[in-house]
């Protein structure tokens, strides 16, 4: 039976009785239990026989009795703090006791835990049944305090409705460990919350489905990866009811349109559409099996385990329905999609001595061109040409074969690119329903998780940056800003020192010697490569302790999240991004409706900077900086929630714990400290004003004084608030962990009439 809810923190301060005599004496080794590290670094769990000096002996749990030194030791919680819902409750915060608490937990299909104020959530891997609307009527009638997903949804609502302030429920974790399901989770406790406004609950859970079609894949890592960053922001009206919502996506990796490593897949819409559109779709489409595709068969997995990709887009048909995106929308999107898998069919062929190629006539480059809307010889002449940067980007020169394949790539990445934002923007149309009010928002934040594969390319150099900033933002929230808040507000409290990872973002964003700036610096020069960038940056970070210099085109970055071994190959042209002004030409030519938007848009963009035309286009690397930036804007502006999700082995399997992987996502996230910081901390606080006037009412006696701070004291005083739970500051009162879910229950009874006040009242006092 694990410790559950009140029961459990009764069951807390029976075991933290039984810590104090322990530490009473010298006796605290005496059959103590402990966690005694093997050879191979493994914690075992086992009780003290004896002690001599510095040495004990221990009996194992397996049975062994082994010689340890007292520094191989740690104190083992007592069993009664077995699987407590928040890590906080433990005595002892070790790492193998918050490893054990967290895999006892796990064992028993309790994959949600509290870590002081973050939720932490690991990965089952298998259906756990805790997600119904059983579960939901639960939580929202607060007949449970288990940790969930829920709760947190629950907070935040509670807190936007009560303190008319946005939220926001900030989710990370490394690839796999779950985000995604996780804010989908949270949006369906939110719809639940919130609906019954017109349907527009429903359609912001069916965007799940459509965004996952076009914006994630198969990777070594997670058959279902995001390989975009997603903010949904959801408004609610003065009443609480969701009036519209608004989908911000970040970065989507397009590379994978045109390559995939092996073992991964492209994206999943083009499985979906190869395998599920109707015959006559097909036929319009001219589509063949994925198979037969070159951009799809480069890796040599074509379906995902227990994926039905025909299934899936039926289900994909219906979502764009209900988001409103028309029959005629819909086929002119499939049509792109259609278009880009011919893409990667067409061939070359040589035309002179010089190396000289030009795209082959084939049913490819015909199929492409009449879904594109274009005449083939249109298409051929774009592909086959390029224009050098020297002559001002006018004169066309026969291609080799290598710009010839770039090209053709260049124009299916651009064409899939526009298309997701395409769609996002029709989605947020049909979001876009009731107006918003000042403080009812509430914001989920699923970005692509920590990343480190064996090749890692400018993709994953731009996640785990993404990463690393929203690592920052953890650390502000749950440290930087506690602490200077404590020290504003004169209240005692213990230093606790974390990892901050400002000097890690130096080196990404410092100008000019940070990596972006060297990387645009670079990408500026015509002549540079992917050596002279891996040189340029050795030369001027080599003395960056989060920098690391390899052999040739390699760099290495020290992550919060561990080190990643990075390739400078494509860097470049990634960061560039060009889009040859020949194929912005042959795509506004077109008659399709969706090429041509694409093409204006570019244009648009590029004009931009009225000023002066000159100026580079703004690199890759800059605009998701950028972007980053006012991500964090606005997030600031917000009352955090933070969840991580935890990976609990590398083979996406159910019933898995391997406790290395686990801990060392929780040291690296910080997830310890934050505990024990939290532990030695106040998390809530509310200004003497504010909490006067919420609770005032309860008062007993009607003070004479209506001077909030005396209101306030008196209250703490009348609910008993034990004086080691609270501390009074100059503006605010500071309260420990679980004191005002008390008060509020009592307001909400009082407010609710439950009891009668006069009734509760004399019941208080007896
Ligand atoms: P991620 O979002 O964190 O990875 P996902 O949310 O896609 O990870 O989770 C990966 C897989 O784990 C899912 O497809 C599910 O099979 C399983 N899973 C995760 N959470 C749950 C849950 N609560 N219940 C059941 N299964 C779950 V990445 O987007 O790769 O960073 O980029
Ligand atoms: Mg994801």
């Amino acid at each position: 039976e694990a410790v559950e809810g009140k029961n459990g923190e009764d069951k807390v301060s029976d075991a933290k009785a039984e810590v104090n005599e322990i530490q009473k004496g010298k006796a605290i080794w005496k059959k103590r239990c402990v966690w005694c590290r093997q050879s191979n670094g493994v914690w075992e769990y086992g009780a003290i026989q004896s002690t001599s000096g510095e040495e004990s002996f221990v009996s194992l749990s397996n049975g062994n009795v082994v010689k340890a030194s007292t520094s191989e030791l740690l104190p083992a919680n007592p069993e009664i703090l077995e699987g407590v819902n928040d890590i906080i409750q433990l005595s002892y915060l070790n790492e193998p006791s918050v490893l054990h608490n967290l895999k006892y937990r796990y064992a028993r299909d309790m994959i949600y835990s509290k870590a002081g104020p973050v939720l932490i959530a690991v990965n089952p891997y298998k259906d756990v049944q805790i997600y119904g609307k059983d579960f939901v009527t639960s939580y929202r009638e607060k007949a449970t305090y288990s940790p969930h997903v829920f709760a947190v949804a629950d907070t935040a609502y509670n807190a936007m409705m009560n303190g008319g302030v946005n939220q926001s429920i900030v989710i990370s974790g490394e690839s796999g460990a779950g985000k995604t399901e996780t804010a989908k989770f949270t949006m369906q406790y939110l719809a639940a919350l919130g609906g019954g406004n017109g349907g527009i609950e429903s359609k912001i859970l069916e965007t799940h489905c459509i965004l996952e079609a076009f914006g994630n894949a198969k990777t070594s890592r997670n058959d279902n990866s995001s390989r975009f960053g997603k903010l949904t922001e959801i408004h609610f009206t003065e009443s609480g009811k969701i009036s519209s919502a608004n989908i911000q996506t970040f970065l989507l990796e397009k590379s994978r349109v045109v390559e995939v490593a092996a073992g991964e897949r492209s994206y999943h819409i083009f499985y979906q559409l190869c395998a599920g559109a109707p015959p006559a779709l097909r036929e319009r489409l001219n589509l063949k099996m994925a198979n037969e595709y070159n951009y799809l068969i480069r890796s040599d997995n074509l379906v995902i385990n227990g994926v039905d990709d025909a299934q899936k887009f039926h289900k994909l048909v219906e979502a764009l329905d209900i988001v409103q995106i028309c029959k005629e929308q819909q086929e002119q999107a499939f049509a792109m999609l259609a278009a880009v898998l011919w893409l990667g069919n067409i061939s070359f062929q040589l035309i002179d001595d010089e190396h000289h190629v030009e795209a082959l006539a084939d049913e490819a480059l015909t199929s492409a061109a009449g879904l594109m809307g274009c005449a083939a010889h249109e298409l051929m002449q774009a592909l086959s040409t390029h224009r050098t940067r020297a002559a001002k980007d006018n004169i066309a020169k026969k291609s080799t074969l290598q710009q010839a394949m770039d090209t053709r790539d260049a124009l299916a990445k651009f064409i899939y690119a526009s298309l997701f934002d395409w769609l996002v923007e029709q989605i947020n149309k049909s979001l876009e329903v009731g107006k918003r009010c000042v403080g009812r928002s509430i914001s989920i934040l699923d970005m692509y998780g920590f990343e480190s594969f064996k090749k890692n390319s400018f993709e994953q150099f731009c996640i785990n940056y993404a990463n690393e900033r929203l690592q920052q933002h953890f650390n502000r929230h749950l440290f930087k800003l506690e602490q200077q808040e404590y020290e504003l507000d004169g209240i005692d409290w213990t230093k606790v020192d974390f990892e901050d990872n400002q000097e890690c973002l130096d080196l990404f964003e410092k100008k000019p010697l940070g990596i972006l700036s060297l990387l645009d610096e670079e990408s500026n020069f015509p002549n540079a490569t992917d050596f002279t960038l891996a040189n340029k940056l050795k030369q001027h970070l080599h003395s960056n302790s989060y920098f690391k210099g390899d052999r040739g085109r390699a760099f290495g970055v020290r992550h919060f999240a561990g080190e990643v071994l990075y390739d400078t190959n494509g860097f470049l042209e990634k960061n560039r991004d060009p889009l040859n002004s020949g194929l912005v030409q042959l795509l506004s030519s077109c008659s399709g409706q969706l090429p041509q938007s694409f093409a204006k848009k570019m244009l648009d963009k590029s004009r931009k900077p009225a000023i002066s035309s000159d100026a580079p286009k703004q690199s890759v690397g800059t605009k998701f900086k950028s972007q980053l930036f006012e991500l964090m804007h606005l997030l600031e502006k917000t009352t955090p929630h933070f969840i991580r999700c935890i990976k609990p082995n590398c083979k996406l399997v159910p019933g898995m714990f391997e406790e290395d992987l686990v801990l060392q996502q929780l040291r690296y996230c910080g997830v310890l400290e934050v505990v024990r910081f939290s532990k030695s901390g106040y998390p809530t606080r509310m200004t003497h004003q504010d909490f006067a006037e919420r609770y005032g009412f309860l008062l007993l006696e009607t003070s004479a004084s209506h001077n909030p701070l005396s209101i306030s004291v008196s209250l703490l005083n009348q609910f008993n608030v034990l004086p080691e739970m609270y501390q009074v500051g100059y503006t605010k009162l500071f309260l420990r962990t679980g004191q005002i879910g008390a008060l509020e229950d009592k307001r909400k009874q009082v407010l609710r009439g439950v009891i009668g006040v006069q009734k509760y009242f004399r019941g208080h006092q007896a």
